[in-house]
């Protein structure tokens, strides 16, 4: 039996909006709180800890989900393009070992590397459903309705939804390839990655694959220009989640305050981005009720971005139930893909 999104289900949440292609396209929309609860909750755990923190997924509004596509073409930052080249060398190799009917990317955003295994299925006549999953319902819902256009018998399941919390809204299948790519769980901890490995675990038939995209460990230098670029934009980026808290949470950070600092942590191996306080002040946040002080250098730690290797990564897959199958890098060892069969 196929998974079958479309047959028997109540007409899904926004399917008016996509009249045109609604017989290949679904939408859930998955919200725990209503509106902005679940980050004023953040916000306010965050910013009242001694390391006053805030969670990196709210750096993606359609602001930072532009300049986070900026990013991507920095000639600093690696990761994209190292990736997607590797992507382009061994998609047919990883659709000739998984076989999927069915393709579930976690963080889609733009779904850029998403094409790529698209085209490589399209060549083995291979149809597929594709799942993407992500916090983001604007993109998502732009994301997906550029791909109906570019792939007539793709079928799309998109869930809008934050994977490391609702990872059992994925529609059951079978033959999939979950796609988490970018080193998107770079932004985890040690500990919540072994949580989303077992708990994706779960969710999956023995037979399942796993793609997962990670950074590896590589000269200090090369890891902090990549994050420190000259154009700024990475520290723009850094500081849209103040501008986030203002528009949301009615809150008074002057980003001229704050300024971006990213290193290398050797001990945690993981790039750490922060923002640091230039004065002492006091930010009011009018939505949470507060008023947050700041020393003179103190700072509000927004990102991790862990630095892998081989071995780590596959003992993680191991643990969590994940039987790794191949290791794919490309020659200067600056990224990796990993394909695991879930045992
Ligand atoms: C999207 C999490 C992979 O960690 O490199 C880019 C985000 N932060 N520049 C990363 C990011 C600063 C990115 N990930």
């Amino acid at each position: 039996m196929s998974y079958e999104p479309f047959a028997g289900s109540a007409a899904p949440q926004g399917r008016e909006r996509l009249a045109e292609s609604s017989d290949r396209l679904r939408i859930d929309v998955h919200r725990r709180t209503a509106g902005s609860t679940e980050l004023a909750e953040d916000v306010r755990r965050g910013l009242l800890a001694p390391q006053k923190t805030l969670p990196p997924k709210y750096f993606y509004d359609d602001r930072g989900s532009e300049l986070f596509d900026a990013i991507c073409d920095l000639p600093e930052y690696y990761l994209t393009r190292t990736g997607q080249a590797l992507l382009d060398r061994v998609a047919a190799q990883i659709v000739r070992a998984a076989r999927p009917s069915v393709l579930v990317e976690f963080g889609s955003g733009t779904s850029r590397k998403t094409r790529t295994l698209l085209n490589a299925l399209a060549r083995a006549r291979r149809d597929v459903c594709y799942v993407p999953m992500d916090v983001s319902e604007g993109m998502l819902r732009r994301a997906a309705l550029a791909l109906l256009r570019e792939y007539p018998s793709l079928r799309i399941h998109g869930i809008v939804a934050d994977y490391e919390r609702d990872l059992h809204r994925l529609p059951p299948g079978r033959q999939r390839l979950v796609l988490f790519l970018g080193s998107t769980i770079g932004n985890l901890t040690r500990t919540a990655t072994a949580e989303f490995l077992r708990a994706l675990r779960r969710q999956l038939g023995s037979g399942d694959y796993f793609l997962l995209g990670v950074d590896l460990v590589k000269p200090v230098e090369i890891l902090e220009a990549a994050y420190n670029d000259r154009a700024g934009i990475t520290a723009e980026f850094n500081r849209n989640i103040l501008r986030v808290i203002n528009r949301d949470l009615d809150a008074a950070f002057d980003l001229d305050e704050f300024e971006h600092v990213a290193f290398f942590n050797r001990e945690q191996s993981q790039i750490e981005m922060h923002l640091r306080a230039r004065s002492a002040q006091r930010v009011a946040i009018g939505g949470l009720d507060l008023t947050v002080p700041f020393a003179a250098g103190e700072t509000i730690h927004t990102e991790i971005s862990r630095k892998f290797t081989r071995d780590e990564v596959e003992t993680a897959l191991r643990v969590a139930g994940f039987q790794p199958v191949d290791w794919h890098t490309p020659p200067n060892n600056f990224f990796a893909l990993a394909l695991s069969r879930a045992t």
